[in-house]
């Protein structure tokens, strides 16, 4: 029972918006992460997921986690989206007494699981999935990991569960985004040849460009095939994205991991930024014209900077690594699509 009278592209934009309007108004963080994964939860909420808005505890409907909870505000914007609550109610986020907390939160419709802590989702897919398939029911579990959070050994502990268990129905997404709070993950905690470190845990791996609708469309058309036998193996798909991307001078800036869009160029270039790829059919609830006077920034401003404690940071090198990912190994690809 899918029921978005979205598209993919569509709430993906609508994610994207509403989370430079929430961390604006709030003072909040993490839009980086949020706009990494945009893509993501869109395709999941508008494809793959079943759900029914009018009874969120639904038995038939298939269990999502956002383990990177501190990308709460993509799941919120979809959720309510999608009408599981009034989208008005985004605008209390991060305020005191609001259920939309700074990180996910169970006492939303439509959220099972509470995170933040990283490193606790996986586990409790992997639970989910195993209740499932052991009382005999055909909903499926999924669950998005941080790359960084990859560093945390309970998942690891998840993946060895997982396949031991032979989790045809679960699969975990990693956003895949090479940075993590502070720095590239390759000079914080690198984990070489992600892939077949999963591979070799039992998982069947699919590695695509993450922030392509299509691709992830057709990955989870193969999740949905490999799920009907029994015996396979849960699978990974890893989507490699770019973090901040939709807003060009957020991409692969880490700055944009903590900041949010203060009043002045930094908010007026975003939601220009954003209008510069609005698809048709969106409308947008804040600025509905754009801004038709963006105030841009000056020299002075604090744009185009290293802000990594590497120095290694430049536009293009993440932009690489996905490349380098997407010949890297022999994972299943998702090509030409
Ligand atoms: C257990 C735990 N340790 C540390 C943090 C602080 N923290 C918040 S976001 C983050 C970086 C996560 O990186 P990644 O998983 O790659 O997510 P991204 O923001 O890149 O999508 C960290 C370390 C946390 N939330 N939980
Ligand atoms: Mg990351």
């Amino acid at each position: 029972m899918i029921k978005s009278k979205w598209t993919s592209e569509q709430l993906a934009w609508k994610i994207r918006r509403h989370g430079v309007e929430m961390t604006h108004l709030s003072g909040g963080s993490h839009l980086g992460a949020i706009l990494s994964v945009a893509d993501i939860i869109a395709t999941l909420y508008t494809n793959v997921l079943n759900y029914d808005v009018k009874n969120p505890k639904w038995e038939g409907r298939d269990r999502f986690i956002l383990s990177k909870g501190h990308a709460g505000a993509s799941i919120y914007a979809a959720l309510a989206e999608c009408g599981f609550f009034d989208v008005e109610e985004l605008k209390t986020h991060y305020q005191n007494g609001s259920r939309l907390s700074g990180h996910v939160s169970h006492h939303l419709p439509g959220v099972d699981f509470s995170t933040g802590s990283l490193g606790h989702g996986l586990s409790v897919a992997v639970g989910f999935a195993y209740a499932l398939k052991k009382d005999g029911r055909k909903e499926r579990s999924f669950v998005v990991l941080g790359d960084g959070e990859c560093d945390e050994g309970s998942v690891w502990e998840a993946a060895l569960f997982a396949n031991h268990f032979r989790l045809n129905n679960l699969c975990a997404i990693v956003d895949h985004n090479h940075m993590q709070s502070l720095d590239f993950n390759e000079n914080t905690l690198e984990i070489e040849n992600f892939g077949e470190k999963w591979k070799t845990f039992g998982w069947n791996v699919i590695e695509i460009d993450g922030n392509n609708h299509q691709e992830l469309k057709v990955a989870f058309k193969r999740v949905e095939e490999y799920t009907k036998d029994e015996n396979h193996k849960p699978t990974i798909i890893i989507a490699n994205t770019i973090k901040g991307f939709g807003i060009p001078f957020m991409e692969n800036d880490i700055l944009w991991h903590y900041r949010f869009p203060h009043d002045g160029w930094e908010y007026d270039c975003a939601v220009t930024a954003l209008h510069q790829i609005k698809p048709e059919g969106v409308e947008d609830r804040y600025t509905p014209n754009s801004i038709e006077n963006p105030v841009l920034p000056t020299e002075k401003d604090d744009i185009n900077n290293d802000h990594t404690f590497s120095h290694t940071w430049n536009t293009t090198y993440p932009e690489q690594m996905r490349r380098v990912d997407a010949k890297s190994g022999t994972n299943e690809k998702v090509h030409n699509v």
